[in-house]
């Protein structure tokens, strides 16, 4: 079965997506997402210029040979930009096959090994009292596992809380359309005194069996992380994610050796040897590489298969940035590993569906794979049109005193 073409689509339904349709010469089509937040054009030209001219003509049913043909092929290895790139390609031949099995993709992975994925969403306020108004509603609609994020006292923007137009709930969008990038402002003193106070409130509120999640996004040293830890201890949080960046993988080590709360790592890391030592050294409890940004369900696979021989579980990326092609190839891929642990889930826009129309769904706290050959996904490229790209960037961040410092 050999591939015809290879398209690049972008649209910005609300935000940017970036689209590989592979078509085989019988008329098959699978598709991959190849969205790289703020960076997307880097990707959409990767694949249309190097890639896509050495895909047409070969055989679309060897994702392995594929896979490794553009990884070691390309010589330059690893890297956001490669690894989304192949991602795209990886995830587009899966849908094919499954396509032509007359299979969803995870029969093809060895089948359900349970019977729905437990997913989480985001509750943020700019206040604590605010934040408890949205934990309310995601209990309400179902939700057994939240995410909590409140802005910080005196700081004017803080990550996960939306700000200004267009910002309502369930749409925090942190990448925004302009020229330059926003900046932030970030001072770990007021954040270290406010987030043991949100989770106080939300186990006072909540009870004890709510599943609560907290994301540092990259902002604390390693000793810094371990007080964070120790202070909400006693609210059983489900993981602290990305306490401190994860470039130098021994910085874990030390964390572990000073709290017990459960750590997730991992949406930034691009391949398996990005959390090797990670895994390893048993120095996290999950990890959060995805389909989109880790090289493809091929790849994901493979580093979801290390963790489980660790006892380190999955916690998949799922923001809006990773398009409903991404959430209908991670699906297959969580409800068929033996390791599986939560799946993050931000709801998309209207818009944004009606692009990628699905067959995946959410239902009392739980999302569901598609049951449909394939991904169980489409591009309708009409509607996709209608939305041409927009520049966009994810905020910069600053400490008060002017330093730059980790978004
Ligand atoms: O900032 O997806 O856990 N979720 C996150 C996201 C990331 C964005 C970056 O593109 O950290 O909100
Ligand atoms: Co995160």
């Amino acid at each position: 079965m050999r591939i015809a073409a290879a398209d690049v689509v972008v649209t910005c339904p609300g935000r940017n997506f970036v689209t590989l349709k592979i078509t085989t010469e019988d008329g098959v089509t699978g598709l991959g997402d190849a969205t790289l937040n703020g960076r997307e054009l880097a990707v959409a030209s990767y694949l249309r210029d190097h890639v896509a001219p050495l895909l047409v003509g070969r055989d679309a049913h060897r994702i392995t040979d594929l896979w490794h043909y553009l990884y070691k092929g390309a010589y330059w290895r690893r890297g956001p930009v490669t690894m989304t790139a192949i991602a795209a390609v990886d995830t587009a031949l899966w849908d094919i096959k499954g396509k032509v099995a007359g299979l969803p993709v995870y029969e093809l992975l060895g089948g359900a090994a349970r019977d729905r994925v437990l997913c989480y969403g985001h509750a943020s306020g700019e206040t604590v009292e605010e934040t408890l108004e949205q934990v309310q509603a995601y209990v309400d609609e179902g939700y057994r596992a939240v995410r909590v994020q409140c802005g910080v006292p005196g700081l004017p923007a803080t990550y996960g809380v939306p700000h200004g137009e267009g910002s309502s709930f369930g749409a925090y969008e942190p990448a925004q359309v302009g020229a330059m990038p926003q900046e932030a402002t970030w001072s770990t003193t007021a954040y270290l005194d406010v987030v043991p106070r949100l989770f106080a409130a939300v186990r006072e509120r909540f009870g004890p069996h709510l599943e609560v999640l907290h994301d540092v996004h990259h902002r604390l040293t390693p000793m810094e992380a371990a007080r964070l830890g120790e202070s909400l201890r006693p609210y059983r949080p489900f993981w602290i994610e990305d306490p401190t960046p994860a470039e130098n993988q021994r910085a874990f080590e030390l964390l572990r050796a000073h709290t017990s709360v459960p750590i997730a790592v991992g949406e930034v890391l691009t391949s398996i040897w990005d959390c090797q030592d990670l895994i390893t050294n048993q120095w996290i409890d999950y990890i959060r590489t995805t389909v989109v940004h880790a090289g493809g369900i091929t790849h994901l696979k493979r580093i979801f298969d290390l963790a489980d021989l660790y006892q380190v579980r999955s916690g998949s990326h799922g923001a809006t940035d990773l398009s409903p092609v991404s959430m209908a190839a991670a699906l297959h891929v969580d409800v068929s590993i033996p390791n599986f642990g939560i799946q993050e889930y931000m709801r998309h826009t209207a818009e944004t569906d009606a692009v990628f129309p699905h067959t995946w769904r959410f239902e009392r706290g739980h999302l569901y794979p598609s049951t449909e050959p394939g991904l169980g996904v489409e591009l309708d490229e009409e509607e996709a049109a209608r939305h041409p790209y927009r520049q966009a960037y994810l905020p910069v961040n600053r400490l008060e005193d002017g330093t730059v410092h980790s978004w």
